[in-house]
């Protein structure tokens, strides 16, 4: 836990008390202020309450008193409107911030030889498996790492930094806009497509809360920024012309006169000189399919900037094993190989799976999303067979039907037991058993997670920890 400091004895308003909003509450109240949560979920009410949480309507609060409302990422900020307790915040001029700001607060308020170093990470896709990676590497070279944000532990949950301590965060759009001193020593931007719009109103609205990552670097700080789409080339350009700090652009697929790339299935290092190959981008287990390569090239700028030499930065590519439901390989047994994608609840999602292997046995459905699989028609002679699970079961057959054979499975176990026959039997060479569902789960299970974990119990229970 983090304790934040600047508001003993004062009163600030938590609102959303889900996993981030009760990390904030505890955050602040080990730093001496006096909390106000409030969720508008009855239910969650409840159980914060019976979790020691007292709780306080902030609509009928005094806001005069209140020194800022601490908003959970997932409560409009702006669009489609502001939500109403953001209105009564502002009419009261109470600065509405998130707990990446009060973590930005807390580090500010540490002696200077004792601030940790800031690694932030966004875009539309690759962040959580950027983030992870990058923990990763500097984990194998021995350095103090944390790991957090809008992956896995809120932010303030994380243990205090000693001095030499790196944060690396991943940064949704949505925590962005509510961050507004947070300065990183090296800010990484991925790619940018149509995400969140609801959110932020537009394409432009969505594009300048991501930028408000580099928002506060200096000279002394590195931008790290992908080049492969066009909103993120424009993003290049207007950093070259800003702050003074470094700008390091990465790609996957084409080659860079400065910078990081991917190419021909090895990795190039062309940061000081000319290019040279530093990794075979095929034997990575952990990190398959082309997506993964931008991935893995504003990693390895980010270590190098962190200052680690490039043959321990690939020694520890080569050993991440990949982020759990994203293209896990949960094992391999009498030459099928058994993965687990549970979390492409979307097609975009799915056609990067189905993208990444051949003889498919696609284990798909669930609840399904808009707009069907018809985009995932190129990838189809890729599929051997589909064994189609949940409510979207029928209507994938009906896509599928002339150019997949299919199956419909109705369970999760039932598909494992069908595919495993099919891949066991048929004659082609490395058959992968693929769960990439291109639906949400809500049909069948709890969430992406509980589904994938079902996945992973089912595969060992069969194939042992192969
Ligand atoms: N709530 C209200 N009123 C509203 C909206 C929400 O009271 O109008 C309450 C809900 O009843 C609920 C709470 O707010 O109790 C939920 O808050 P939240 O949606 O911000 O969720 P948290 O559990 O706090 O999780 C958040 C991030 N969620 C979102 O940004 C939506 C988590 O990212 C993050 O891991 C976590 O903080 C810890 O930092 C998840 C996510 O889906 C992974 N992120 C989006 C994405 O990746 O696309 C941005």
């Amino acid at each position: 836990m983090i304790p934040v400091p600047g508001y003993e004895d004062q009163a600030v308003a938590v609102f959303g008390l889900g996993r981030s909003g009760r990390t904030t509450c505890k955050a602040l109240s080990e730093g001496g202020a006096r909390i106000l949560a409030w969720d508008d979920n009855p239910d969650t009410r409840i159980n914060a309450q019976s979790e020691g949480f007292v709780l306080t309507d902030l609509d009928r609060a005094d806001w005069s008193a209140i020194r800022a409302l601490v908003l959970s990422p997932g409560v409009p900020l702006t669009h489609p409107e502001p939500h109403r307790l953001v209105g009564k915040a502002q009419e009261n001029n109470v600065p509405v911030i998130g707990d990446i700001e009060l973590f930005t607060q807390a580090m500010a308020a540490l002696p200077q030889d004792r601030r940790p170093k800031i690694v932030g990470v966004t875009g539309t896709n690759g962040k959580s498996t950027t983030t992870a990676l990058i923990g990763h590497i500097l984990k194998k070279a021995g350095r103090d790492v944390r790991i957090g944000g809008n992956i896995g532990d809120a932010i303030l949950g994380l243990a205090p930094p000693r001095s030499s301590t790196v944060f690396v965060i991943e940064l949704s759009s949505y925590q962005l806009d509510l961050a507004h001193t947070l300065r990183c020593d090296i800010a990484i931007w991925l790619n940018l497509s149509p995400d969140h719009l609801d959110r932020h109103g537009d394409m432009a609205g969505y594009r300048a809360a991501k930028f408000r990552i580099f928002r506060h670097q200096t000279a002394e700080d590195t931008a790290i920024v992908g080049v492969d789409d066009d909103h993120s080339a424009g993003v290049m350009t207007r950093l070259r012309a800003a702050n003074g700090q470094a700008v390091i652009p990465v790609s996957s697929g084409r080659s860079l006169s400065q910078g990081v790339y991917a190419l021909g299935g090895r990795l190039f290092d062309a940061l000081e000189k000319s290019p040279r190959p530093v990794l075979d981008l095929a034997e990575l287990a952990g990190l398959p399919g082309d997506h993964n390569a931008q991935n893995i090239a504003a990693a390895y700028a980010a270590a190098v900037r962190l200052g680690l030499k490039p043959e321990d930065i690939a020694a520890a590519i080569r050993s991440f094993p990949g982020l759990a439901h994203r293209l896990e390989l949960v094992g391999t047994y009498k030459g099928v190989r058994y993965v687990n994608d549970s979390k492409a609840t979307n097609t975009e999602a799915a056609a990067k799976a189905l993208a990444s292997f051949e003889h498919i046995y696609w284990i798909a459905g669930g609840r399904k999303k808009e707009g069907g699989i018809g985009a995932l028609a190129p990838f189809f002679p890729r599929i051997e067979k589909a064994y189609l699970i949940g409510e979207a079961a029928e209507e994938f057959a009906n896509t599928l039907s002339g150019a997949v054979p299919c199956e419909r499975a109705g369970t999760l176990e039932t598909a494992i037991d069908l595919a495993a026959r099919d891949a066991g039997a048929g004659e082609r060479s490395a058959p992968v058993i693929l769960l990439s569902p291109a639906c949400a789960s809500f049909d069948q299970f709890r969430d992406f997670e509980h589904r994938g974990d079902m996945f992973r119990t089912l595969v060992r229970a069969r194939i042992g920890n192969a």
